[in-house]
């Protein structure tokens, strides 16, 4: 087992890590930008080294000083997080280089499932259900548009370096495609310096539910269910719940044996999330496979019972897992609260927490590193807590969220916690009949007092 782990990332996430180190007798090192200084993250820690200033390029992104922290403190594994370097094959690769266990993917399997195109390749071989489409990269405007055709209006067309939606279009006619075709490649190439192009059918109104996935050294695989993370605001998740309200036994047979399937095909290490689009007919389609822990890792926890960092941690320390198959005992969601203001755009809104009171009682988790006193600083996600619910069935999840809700206490910022308490009153929400347009059409109405 480790001795020591450096975690490359901050906030709520590098506690999470933090707090299964402690229980497993595993030291810890924290890194920290100067924006930092004062946050929980580096005071739970063993040891704690400043990385560089406020911006995170400089920082939590930049490599060469994290790697020399984890060389200073002595450290054995690196665990990233999400987000900054918890899918950088170069990271991966240079921690490899010094004999740093990476607690994430290989640099061959995020550079795999990074470019989307091959890993819709990758899927269709391994028998994983793929939305339909023409295989592989367009080479100009005129292959786009005989694809199209060929697939039938409408279509979309998605950059194979992409993700969260940038360099997607849909075109619903063969009009469109000249447009779409030369801004989507502009804006590829401007986000990733990459203008791959692919087309598939467009799924219209898709829920998006993703599959737990667990892999280990010795070739055995597992799934722990789903997530349903259909209310997303430009791409951004803002509640996850699971099991999904659309669920059925069938289903969740037929995409957890797919998803073990495709874990299977890329050998894979670790713990891992597929992506789905499902339609109204419950179809379901391979969209990604993320190679990282998850922000919403905590629901799966609640309704199995595994602390999903520890079994991270074991699995890259070459411990077995067993290869069997979870299913949801519980029902659990998870409210995202960021430093935002829903009544303007959810807009950022950091600066200082005046006061803060948690809920708490019966079935509630809160993962957050914000305190009374603590300073949002401006420079990063503007997520600061997470608050889950756990109960036997999803009414009485969603009326302990509201409970939750009501007395949570966030003052001297803005906060998502009023947009949360109307969400859990939304009909379409109770009736879990939510795609991801759901929030093209809700209508947030701030509270009177
Ligand atoms: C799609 C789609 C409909 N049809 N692909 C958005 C992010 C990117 N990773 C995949 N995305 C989508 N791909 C086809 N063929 C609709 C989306 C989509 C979406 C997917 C999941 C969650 C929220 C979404 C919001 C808008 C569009």
């Amino acid at each position: 087992m480790f001795k020591k782990i450096l975690i490359a990332n901050r906030g709520e996430i590098a506690l999470r890590v933090i707090r299964t180190c402690k229980e497993m007798g595993i030291k810890t090192v924290a890194v920290y930008s100067t924006a930092d200084a004062d946050s929980l993250h580096v005071r739970f820690a063993d040891e704690a080294v400043c990385i560089g200033p406020s911006s995170s390029a400089d920082s939590y992104l930049k490599m060469t000083n994290i790697i020399a922290a984890a060389e200073i403190t002595n450290a054995d594994a690196i665990h990233p997080g999400y987000g900054f370097l918890s899918e950088n094959a170069k990271f991966s690769k240079i921690c490899a280089e010094h004999a740093i266990k990476f607690i994430g993917a290989s640099p061959e399997m995020i550079d795999g499932m990074g470019d989307k195109a091959s890993a819709k390749a990758t899927m269709i071989k391994a028998g994983v259900p793929t939305v339909p489409g023409v295989e592989g990269l367009m080479k100009d405007l005129q292959h786009a548009k005989d694809s199209a055709k060929k697939i039938g209006y409408p279509v979309m067309m998605k950059a194979t370096a992409g993700g969260g939606g940038k360099g997607m279009r849909i075109i619903r006619e063969e009009e469109g495609m000249e447009a779409a075709w030369e801004s989507a490649r502009q804006e590829s190439l401007a986000a990733f310096g990459n203008n791959g192009m692919y087309i598939e059918k467009y799924i219209e109104e898709p829920r998006h539910i993703e599959i737990q996935v667990a892999g280990d050294q010795f070739g055995a695989y597992c799934h722990m269910s789903e997530r349903d993370c259909s209310i997303q605001r430009r791409h951004q998740k803002l509640v996850e719940e699971t099991p999904s309200p659309f669920m059925t036994t069938k289903l969740r047979k037929a995409m957890g044996s797919a998803s073990v399937k495709a874990a299977a095909a890329v050998k894979y290490e670790g713990v891992g999330t597929v992506e789905y689009l499902v339609d109204k007919d419950r179809n379901f389609y391979f969209m990604e496979m993320n190679t990282r822990i998850q922000v919403e890792h905590t629901i799966t926890e609640e309704v199995i019972g595994f602390d999903l960092i520890k079994e991270q941690i074991k699995i890259a320390a070459g411990k077995k897992i067993s290869g069997k198959n979870y299913e949801p005992k519980m029902h659990a969601i998870q409210c995202r609260i960021n430093a935002e203001d829903p009544q303007n755009g959810f807009r950022p809104s950091p600066g200082a927490i005046t006061t803060y009171h948690a809920p708490g009682g019966h079935g509630i988790r809160i993962d957050t590193h914000v305190y009374a006193g603590y300073a949002i600083p401006p420079y990063y996600d503007s997520m600061i807590s997470k608050l889950i619910t756990v109960a036997q069935t999803r009414e009485e999840a969603i009326l302990k969220m509201e409970r939750a809700l009501s007395e949570y206490v966030i003052e001297g910022i803005k906060t998502t916690i009023p947009f949360h308490r109307q969400l859990m009153q939304d009909p379409l929400f109770r009736e879990g009949n939510c795609t991801t347009k759901f929030m093209e059409t809700f209508e947030y109405k701030a509270p009177k007092d």
